[in-house]
């Protein structure tokens, strides 16, 4: 369960919590798109989304500065937006158009960003761990402050790479924030059944690793935790874990049996808990905002959702001639 709210805190400007509230709002409205356009036989293949999640990457990008680097599993579309890629070339890659992050070529979870530090999308549960940490281990070489997120889910807690590279992090004092996202399920099944230990993050005390839980849900206690974090880091104390208690709405990708909790738990949780909600009612609740101008936004937004939508459809297929270019063998 998601630890209690933190109070709504006061000091934070309305540029701030509208930067919050836009983002949030752009990665909900993608992800809706993409699902239609999934319903519709546009996109093929694996498209997990992560609707209900957007205060983790929201607040955790709203600490970052340019060069930190981030990497996560096959639920990466937000992380993607949030860490400024372009809602095209997205739409156009699940797509599978020329136009899209990898020309069309790797789909969901496979767009890579050089330019913004986003080193995957990876569909092997937990793998992008390891790499974390060895992008991280770059950074330390070279000798400068940059950090890197590392986001995985509470079912790749239980994975063991995830431990090696905990061990190897601290021994090297590695600029990495690991960020679990514990969305309480790994596809069908609860992070209960899968674990007695079901307070994730204080698995890296073990390897020397401070960590906390954080309510996933309240992109400011996000924000929080991660400024800590990530001062940590630059200021060259090794990594830390920051376990994020979120929830996602959606199925865990486009076929789900919806068999392991109820209507009423997910209703729950959209009902009292949802992140952009919350910043919409701080907003308004402290009249930093005009219904109006919460609305602007949202159409500015719907615009560019439908923009990249049909940025993506006008976009070709890959030509038949790159079906051996840009492989290794
Ligand atoms: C090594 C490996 N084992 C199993 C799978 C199949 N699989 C894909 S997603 C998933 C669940 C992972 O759940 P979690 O880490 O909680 O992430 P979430 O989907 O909730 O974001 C599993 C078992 C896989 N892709 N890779
Ligand atoms: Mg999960």
């Amino acid at each position: 369960m998601a630890p209690k709210k933190e109070p709504a805190k006061t000091n934070v400007s309305k540029d701030d919590l509208l930067h919050y509230y836009r983002e949030m709002l752009l990665i909900r409205r993608f992800e809706e798109k993409a699902g239609q356009l999934y319903g519709m036989g546009l996109i093929g293949g694996f498209c997990h989304l992560y609707i209900g999640q957007e205060a983790v990457v929201v607040g955790l990008e709203a600490c970052a500065k340019p060069g930190d680097k981030r990497l996560t599993s096959y639920r990466d579309h937000g992380h993607m937006l949030a860490c400024g890629m372009d809602a095209n070339g997205v739409m156009a890659e699940l797509t599978g158009r020329s136009g899209g992050y990898s020309k069309g070529k790797g789909g969901s979870m496979h767009m890579f960003s050089k330019e913004r530090h986003f080193y995957g999308g990876h569909g092997i549960v937990g793998a992008q761990v390891p790499l974390g940490a060895g992008l991280a281990f770059a950074d330390k070489y070279l000798g400068n402050d940059n950090v890197t997120f590392a986001y995985f889910g509470d079912g790749a807690a239980n994975q063991g790479q995830v431990y090696e590279t905990y061990n190897m992090a601290e021994l090297w004092n590695l600029p990495v924030v690991f960020v679990i996202e514990n969305n309480q399920y790994a596809m069908g099944t609860s992070v209960k059944r899968s674990t007695k230990s079901t307070t994730l993050f204080g698995r890296g005390l073990a390897y020397g690793i401070q960590g906390e839980a954080v309510d996933g849900m309240d992109v400011l206690a996000v924000k929080a935790a991660g400024e800590k974090a990530v001062a940590a880091c630059r200021a060259g104390e090794g990594p830390c874990i920051l376990e994020m208690m979120t929830y996602r709405y959606r199925g865990h990708s486009m076929s789900d049996p919806a068999k392991y909790r109820t209507r009423e738990e997910v209703e729950k949780m959209k009902t009292e808990k949802d992140a952009i909600e919350h910043v919409r009612d701080l907003l308004l609740g402290a009249g930093l905002a005009s219904d109006e101008e919460l609305k602007a936004i949202d159409k500015d937004i719907k615009e560019i959702v439908n923009a990249s939508a049909e940025f993506a459809k006008d976009s070709p297929e890959p030509d038949l001639s790159e079906l051996w270019t840009d492989i290794y063998a």
